[in-house]
């Protein structure tokens, strides 16, 4: 029997109260409305960003249900969508594509001015909410709220992708995977022959490891307070790992050594003030280009010597690796179907969707790289 155009109950990991447990639920989600796309979702990945939400970094109103890195099948379409239909398998994008606004005009960029990283509204592009729970509305996360057996996106929102692609991976192209690659491949623009270094050897680090590999660098060194990700990230291309723990000297100093002045390319991938300034003071104090592709928990400001950009250096940052998303999500796709790059040493874990909160432990204890999670 259809389910088009009826409330669908199914279940959901609902966050009731910051620094608490998902509480595993039953929610109503109601049918979409005009431009929207009703999506069963088929896995979902754990991000640092939900983590975000959990800690309360956030503002985003309570009850919600977070998640935005996934892949799934569209069950339904509200009235207008063209560019998917039931059936077809689909990518929800945290940061849309509306394909109107400036940003969306502008050839280079991708921030389109209808995300809802920057306002935090929580619900759909009209400003409502589809999911109930015990008669409460529920909030929306990123327009995307993967964190659900059913969840409602606008069409702006979604990418088609290859009907022969396995969910349960290409669901990384939805966040972690695309923001560290584009980093080094899109972002930097990373040239064959370089040198490049990474900080931050989790989910996000190896996938700008990558893209630095893909993009023909010929040093890539890692750099990682815990030395049980070197392994890894050696398997995906890094030619040399260091822990700033194990120098006297500050990390940006033993790099320009290493480096014979300064690295071309710096990636920060952890989200801390200290290591955003210590990637940018290794690269080539002239011509060396710095990523910014970790997200700080909270909002402060950090300060930094201007003299590092005066002398030359470009310092950069983008959200979703900078690619324009429903354009550039079915292309990486293909890329992986035609083996261009690997998704499986970025899966650690693979766990049933009621396992949420263990996810959620793994990655607090550094054990995991990425946790996919099924339905
Ligand atoms: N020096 C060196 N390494 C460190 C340090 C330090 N002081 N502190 C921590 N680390 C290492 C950890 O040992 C760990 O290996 C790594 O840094 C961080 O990895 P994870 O696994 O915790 O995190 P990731 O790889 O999932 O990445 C999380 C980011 C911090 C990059 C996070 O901000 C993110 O997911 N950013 C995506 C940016 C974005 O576009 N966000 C919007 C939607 S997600
Ligand atoms: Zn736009
Ligand atoms: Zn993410």
């Amino acid at each position: 029997m259809s389910t088009a155009g009826k409330v669908i109950k199914c279940k959901a990991a609902v966050l009731w109260e910051i620094k608490k447990p998902f509480s595993i639920e039953e929610v109503e989600v109601a049918p979409p409305k005009a431009h929207e796309i009703r999506i069963k979702i088929v896995a979902t990945g754990i991000c640092g960003s939900d983590d975000h939400m959990v800690s309360g970094h956030f503002s985003i109103r309570l009850p919600v249900i977070p998640g935005h890195e996934a892949a799934g099948i569209v069950e339904s379409i509200g009235e207008g969508v063209t560019t998917v239909k039931p059936g077809d398998k689909v990518i929800p994008l945290f940061t849309p594509q509306c394909g109107e606004c400036r940003v969306c005009k502008h050839p280079e960029a991708n921030f389109c001015l209808k995300n809802d990283l920057s306002m935090l509204r929580g619900t759909m592009q009209d400003g409502t909410t589809r999911f109930t729970c015990r008669g409460k509305p529920i909030s929306h996360f990123l327009g995307t709220s993967t964190f659900s057996e059913y969840t409602v996106v606008d069409e702006m929102a979604v990418a088609k992708i290859d009907a022969a692609s396995p969910l349960e991976k290409v669901c990384l192209l939805s966040c972690g995977f695309t923001t560290g690659y584009g980093s080094a491949v899109k972002v930097a623009k990373v040239t064959p022959g370089s040198t490049c270094a990474v900080f931050g050897l989790g989910g996000v680090g190896l996938s700008v490891v990558m893209g630095c590999k893909a993009a023909g660098a010929a040093r890539i060194i890692g750099v990682d307070i815990n030395k049980d990700k070197f392994k890894k990230a050696k398997e995906v291309g890094a030619t040399e790992c260091i822990s700033p723990q194990d120098f006297k000297k500050p990390i940006h100093e033993v790099l320009k050594e290493m480096s014979n002045g300064g690295v071309d390319f710096s990636f920060e991938a952890i989200g801390r003030h200290d290591t955003m300034v210590a990637a940018l003071a290794c690269c080539q104090e002239a011509y060396g280009v710095s990523v910014i592709v970790g997200v700080p928990p909270g909002s402060h400001n950090l300060s930094m010597n201007p003299m590092l950009l005066l002398s030359g250096r470009t310092w950069k940052g983008a959200i979703f690796g900078g690619f324009k998303s429903k354009d550039s999500v079915p292309k990486l796709v293909d890329d992986f179907m035609a083996k261009k790059f690997t998704l499986d040493p970025l899966i650690s874990h693979v766990l049933p969707f009621e396992k949420i909160n263990e996810g959620f432990d793994l990655l607090h204890s550094g054990k995991s790289f990425r946790t996919i999670l099924t339905f």
